[in-house]
């Protein structure tokens, strides 16, 4: 089975072997805004998304790419679809009411590669954007996005699973990885109201200045670290705790309030 394959992979290197990504729409320019910096340009979003492919590749990644959805705006966040664990697949549900149904592809997409596939259900409501995964054990931001039921349906299938998880209190901004990023070896990149959490006091942080605040927002892939261009203490710190740094420009996904998690699934 290509899931036992995977799970021994993993267990073994603890290493990402594949990403799934979903090519930017032609109506990523009518996607969810928030941030204030204007509309995408579709050329270089796709010039974009390709390079972060790349950066992909580059850390040993076999990439599956879902073909563009039009009727999904921002449907190129794939990391939203699915929350994936070294053994199962779980479905979200969206809280944002137009983004409902970009799951629909990727369920089938994944049960080719997990033999078990679970589902959040109504009321429930989980964006994956707010599940940050430290070893074996999930962090759950309660967001705009993400509700109680929802929370309470994920750590109920974690721990069906052999995992665990906990909610995060969170009102600054709009999933938990927006602001928090877990790059291995107990080192936490954080930014806002995440610096100031009982539960993150343990890690080893590395903090984001509020100028900067869209670099915690940043990927571990295989021992590299994936950020945003722009952000120049931050990358200097992230350099600093021993990790080679691949800087992206994701200009087009940031005026989504996209970040370099919210672009790919990882297993
Ligand atoms: C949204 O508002 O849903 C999109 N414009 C951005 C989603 C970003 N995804 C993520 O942080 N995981």
């Amino acid at each position: 089975m290509i899931e036992e394959t995977l799970d021994k992979d993993c267990a073994k290197r603890k290493m990402f072997t594949h990403a799934i990504v979903r090519t930017p729409p032609k109506s990523i320019i009518a996607g969810i805004a928030n941030a204030n910096l204007g509309v995408p340009d579709y050329e270089t979003a796709l010039q974009q998304h390709q390079n972060y492919v790349e950066a992909l590749q580059a850390c040993g990644l076999t990439i599956i790419t879902i073909p563009a959805a039009e009727d999904f705006p921002d449907s190129c966040f794939v990391e939203d679809t699915a929350l994936l664990t070294k053994r199962w697949a779980i479905i979200a549900r969206f809280g944002a009411r137009s983004r409902q149904g970009e799951e629909v592809e990727v369920r089938e997409l994944l049960r080719r590669y997990f033999n078990h596939v679970e589902s959040i259900e109504a009321p429930g409501t989980v964006e994956p954007g707010d599940i940050m995964m430290v070893g074996d054990h999930f962090y759950i931001g309660l967001s705009q996005r993400t509700n109680n039921a929802g929370a309470r349906q994920m750590i109920s299938l974690l721990e069906k699973q052999g995992s665990s998880g906990s909610t995060v209190e969170m009102s600054e901004m709009l999933h938990l990885k927006s602001g928090l990023s877990y790059l291995e070896n107990n080192v936490l990149v954080a930014c806002g109201e995440f610096l100031r959490k009982p539960e993150f006091a343990n890690f080893n942080l590395i903090s984001v200045d509020p100028d900067e605040a869209p670099a915690a927002n940043c990927i571990w892939v295989n021992g590299t670290v994936i950020a945003p261009i722009g952000f120049p203490k931050t990358i200097a710190k992230i350099k600093a705790a021993g990790y080679p740094v691949t800087p992206l420009n994701i200009s087009e996904f940031q005026k989504l309030d996209g970040g370099l998690s919210c672009l790919s699934l990882r297993f």
